[in-house]
């Protein structure tokens, strides 16, 4: 029934409700009511009712941000858990033994000649907190060869020592923060081909002792801040964040407080301090900041965090904003948000760039669902919301992303029956679309559907619904928002090969039963030596033949071996002249915006440096904007 649904309707103007209603309970009736929480019941026994007051964001107070010029809200209530908290592993993992090794073998490898490297005499391990393991780590290749050998990620304070004897030693002494089951993995190289490996994980299982007090008092840390780049008489804040392996809250003091600076604990996650400060004069500088233990008070680190103020004129680039060339050739250019960027050092200089060179905004990573609905019933809006009220101000559109995908799941979804998922995947696209209804008008409604062998990608939601999954995402979505634009996303479709076939495939299909769909996103993570550019020209037009819009929604191109900055701004200009010589090209977004805070960092893929100085990249896609025809 439709009155299950708690107040679905708390967010924008009242007009703005009215039409939501109006178009909600069109969506439920037409849906019928199918879509409603009561019917959905996920299966572990809590429904995922529909948003209502509770998860409503609140005004945060402008101490905690850089916003100058748009307003930002937090999550109500007491902090939700991570989603690792959530995947925390159990004794029933731990009593299963060793979990098995997981094997990478690389494509035409003769496995009849080389072996696996391997490990032995490993096993699970049970220790009290503030003891100490040792762990030898000695592979085994069967082909009588000394295999590599590397750690994942090591647990804080942990040591992984080379004996130089072909072994390695791993130490540590976990504290009260490690208490519970953690894993730790190595894995072994292959000596004759380092693609060959073994990964082996032991899973850790840290018990407090009867008497804590033998447990050691560590000193407490800060939590690693880069150093940034800001704007003189920009609003900067620095999350600092004391971090006790004893399981304690350090406490943070800012011994000589700088003028305009204030310094304040967050009152929903009291490890972290937010320290702000407007730069009044350039120059190069260091904050003091004194983290403190909360047991023994004498017990303390100074670190310190630093950060350089340039001058506006250093921020000046040449030439005509992207956003403004690319107003006149009527296709609109944008970037991909950082999730919170309004809580980075950075923020007003991000904000900034972003609003005088873009006219489109994707954000990264606060629509996945994870983050959204991270549990039955509960959703977090504020990041979304905040990006919207930023776009409003700037006059940007905004790209929905990612309605249904196969990743960054809640791990409640992946426990669900796959009878109720149908049901479940219609209410949140109902949920999710209707609460941003008047601001986002462009959707990534399936993202990624496709293996890259050119079969359906196997998720929650193909086990549930086998491919029909797509055709009943694509019919939601239209239902929800009779006018938006709809895509598919999809990634390797840039050159040929079985994906784009299958793709294309998948389109034709789709269309020959009406479903719904007005666009394919074309997600271009390249590399700097790509030359697939007639490829991609033609995947473009054979999209544009079938009557769609196309949009790439994900370019960035990461320097590799033997490519310069001037081959990346090659590549750029490249692939923006094939979009706008393409009349369905409607888009070109970058998936980003500096380089600094790149899901592909590593690589510098971006137009903009982390300093937001433009690259040849930037200048390359003005060059692209300006001239092209
Ligand atoms: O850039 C995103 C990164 O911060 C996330 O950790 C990751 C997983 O959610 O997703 C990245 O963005 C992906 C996008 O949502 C879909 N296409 C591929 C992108 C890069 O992995």
């Amino acid at each position: 029934m439709c009155t299950s649904v708690k107040n679905p309707l708390m967010h924008g103007s009242n007009r703005s409700h009215l039409a939501r209603c109006l178009v909600l309970c069109t969506a439920f009736i037409l849906a019928g009511c199918g879509g409603s929480s009561s019917d959905n019941n996920p299966g572990n026994g809590a429904a995922n009712l529909a948003p209502g007051q509770d998860d409503e964001p609140v005004p945060e107070n402008t101490r905690f941000n850089t916003a100058t010029n748009f307003s930002v809200t937090r999550e109500p209530g007491p902090r939700l858990p991570e989603p690792e908290e959530i995947l925390e592993l159990t004794d029933v993992e731990f009593n299963r033994g060793l979990p098995a090794a997981v094997l990478q073998t690389p494509d035409g490898l003769d496995t009849s000649i080389n072996q696996p490297p391997f490990f032995e005499n490993l096993q699970n391990l049970e220790v009290l907190a503030g003891d100490t393991i040792e762990v030898v780590y000695q592979p085994q290749d069967p082909d009588g060869e000394l295999p590599g050998m590397f750690p994942e990620k090591l647990p804080q304070g942990a040591q992984f020592v080379d004996n130089f004897d072909g072994s390695k030693t791993f130490t540590w002494q976990p504290l009260q923060m490690d208490v519970g089951i953690n894993r730790f993995t190595v894995t072994a190289v292959d000596a004759a081909d380092q693609r060959y490996r073994s990964s082996q994980s032991i899973l850790i299982k840290v018990v407090l002792p009867e008497d804590s007090s033998t447990i050691p008092n560590v000193a407490p840390m800060l939590d690693t801040i880069l150093a940034h780049t800001v704007r003189v008489n920009d609003p900067v804040v620095f999350e600092l964040k004391g971090i006790d392996l004893n399981g304690t809250v350090p406490t943070i003091e800012i011994p000589d407080l700088p003028a305009m600076a204030s310094v304040e604990q967050d009152p929903r996650f009291n490890e972290i301090y937010v320290l702000k400060v407007v730069p009044t004069t350039v120059g190069e500088f260091t904050i003091d900041v004194l983290v403190r233990d909360s047991v023994d008070p004498g017990l303390f680190v100074t670190e310190q965090v630093s950060f350089n103020v340039l001058a506006p004129s250093a921020f000046d680039r040449p030439g005509t904003a992207l956003r403004a060339l690319a107003q006149n050739r009527d296709i609109d250019i944008g970037f991909a948000a950082l999730q919170s960027f309004y809580h980075r050092p950075d923020g007003a200089l991000y904000a900034d760039t972003a609003a005088r060179e873009f006219s489109i905004v994707t954000p990264e990573n606060s629509m996945k669902m994870d983050h959204i609905n991270p549990q039955p019933g509960r959703y977090q809006f504020a990041a979304t919301d905040n990006l919207v009220s930023f776009a409003r101000q700037y006059g940007m559109r905004i790209h929905g992303h990612p309605l249904i995908w196969y990743r960054q799941l809640p791990a409640w979804v992946e426990a669900t029956q796959p009878q109720d998922r149908e049901g479940l995947m219609r209410d949140y696209i109902t949920n999710i679309m209707s609460r941003y209804q008047s601001d986002i008008t462009l959707w990534d409604v399936v993202n990624e559907p496709l293996s890259d062998n050119g079969g359906f990608r196997d998720s929650v939601w193909f086990e549930a619904m086998g491919e029909r999954y797509i055709d009943l995402a694509l019919q939601q979505a239209r239902r929800v928002d009779p006018s938006a634009t709809l895509l598919i996303n999809e990634f390797d479709i840039a050159f040929a090969g079985p994906k784009f076939d299958a793709l294309l495939q998948l389109v034709d299909n789709l269309q020959a039963r009406q479903i719904p769909l007005d666009g394919i996103g074309f997600q271009l993570h390249l590399f700097a030596d790509f030359d697939q550019f007639d490829e991609l020209a033609s995947h473009f037009a054979a999209i544009a033949a079938r009557g769609l819009d196309i949009y790439i929604t994900e370019l960035d191109v990461s320097l590799s071996a033997n490519t310069t900055l001037s081959t990346q701004a090659d590549v750029y200009q490249q692939i923006a002249t094939i979009c706008l010589q393409q009349s369905r090209c409607r888009a070109l977004q970058m998936w980003g915006l500096t380089d600094q805070y790149s899901f592909r960092s590593n690589f510098d893929p971006l137009p903009f440096d982390r300093a937001y100085q433009a690259k040849p990249a930037y200048r390359a896609l003005q060059q692209a904007l300006e001239n092209s025809r």
